[in-house]
């Protein structure tokens, strides 16, 4: 039985037994607090760690009980974690996919188990739309969007050869980051993209690659890079082979990272698309709400913004937090 029903059956039962409304109301605030499971799908980036750290804290500051688990960027562990929260009954799941496939049977598990599923800054794929309630965090196809159009205004017509740091394959910032990028520039023939090579979203493969993709071509003028940690890379790759990122090379990069801002603002990197890892309090009110039987919005989004060498406030930019 749920939870709540418990405490409201609770609560009938002292009033039928001669208790007045004041001890009812006593039994509803003694409702034991929510317990969450959250799977968080690795370590990869600055991005990450602060994601975590927003549920870890939003979790204190709501009174929900958090069963965390960090699965170190394997699929598998992840649905291991999913399982033990299943046999822990817990109120709520939430997690991370760190792809977009390949869930069904555990969430299927879930579900015949009566637990609510949210899924966080990620989103998976299925047929089964009823494996999960909702999907809380960044529009990527709009980030991508964000990136191709901040292009399209730099080159002013100019023919220019990009080449893409694509994240985890099977990802959805992956998959729309790339989606939406296309869309904008489609049409502008002067924008070639000419190459588009996986690095993870980790800062040592965004090196490896960029190294792979100057020795293949002769001229790269932009780099499109769907985190800031492959950008950090990429830049030392481009700096090693003599050329000045910025200038030589237009970098456009997602995420927000504070070591991303001080570079724009140095003028290495022209465009930093933002995306939000606070999501926490937001994940803390759509869990309370799954807990209580409610309905919650099919997907909730965040608000994200675009800084570039466009703006004149660089400087009058907040601290990044992460
Ligand atoms: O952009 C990247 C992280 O899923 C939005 O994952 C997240 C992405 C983020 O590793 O830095």
């Amino acid at each position: 039985m749920k939870r709540c029903a418990i405490v409201w059956l609770l609560a009938l039962c002292l009033l039928l037994a001669g208790c007045g409304a004041q001890e009812a109301q006593e039994a509803r605030i003694e409702e034991p607090p929510i317990l969450l499971g959250f799977s968080q799908l690795g370590w990869e980036s600055a991005w990450r760690l602060a994601n975590t750290q927003s549920i870890k804290s939003a979790a204190d500051a709501a009174g929900v009980t958090l069963m965390y688990d960090n699965a170190e960027q394997k699929q598998e562990r992840q649905i291991k974690a999913i399982r033990s929260f299943i046999a822990y009954q817990v109120d709520v799941i939430a997690f991370s996919p760190i792809v977009e496939t390949g869930w069904d049977n555990v969430l299927q598990e879930a579900k015949d188990a009566g637990i609510p599923v949210l899924t966080t800054d990620r989103m998976i794929s299925t047929q089964d739309e009823s494996l999960y309630a909702g999907f809380i965090g960044s529009d990527f196809r709009q980030e991508g969007i964000a990136a191709g159009e901040f292009l399209i205004e730099k080159a002013q017509g100019r023919e220019l050869n990009i080449v893409e740091l694509s994240g985890t394959l099977d990802s959805t910032p992956m998959l729309h980051r790339a989606e939406g990028f296309r869309e904008a520039i489609a049409g502008h023939d002067n924008l070639k993209l000419i190459d588009s090579m996986s690095g993870d979203f980790l800062r040592p493969k965004g090196r490896e690659c960029m190294k792979v993709l100057l020795e293949k071509h002769d001229r790269i003028d932009v780099l499109y890079s769907h985190n800031d940690a492959m950008t950090l890379g990429a830049i030392s790759a481009l700096e090693d082979a003599g050329l000045v990122p910025g200038e030589d090379v237009i970098i456009i990069t997602v995420d927000g990272e504070q070591a991303a801002i001080d570079l724009l603002k140095e003028g290495r990197i022209n465009c930093v698309v933002e995306c939000k890892p606070q999501i926490g309090e937001t994940v803390m009110e759509l869990a309370e709400k799954l807990a209580a039987g409610e309905e919650i919005p099919r997907y909730t989004y965040s608000e994200e913004r675009v800084f570039s060498e466009f703006d004149d406030d660089l400087d009058a930019i907040a601290p990044r937090g992460y």
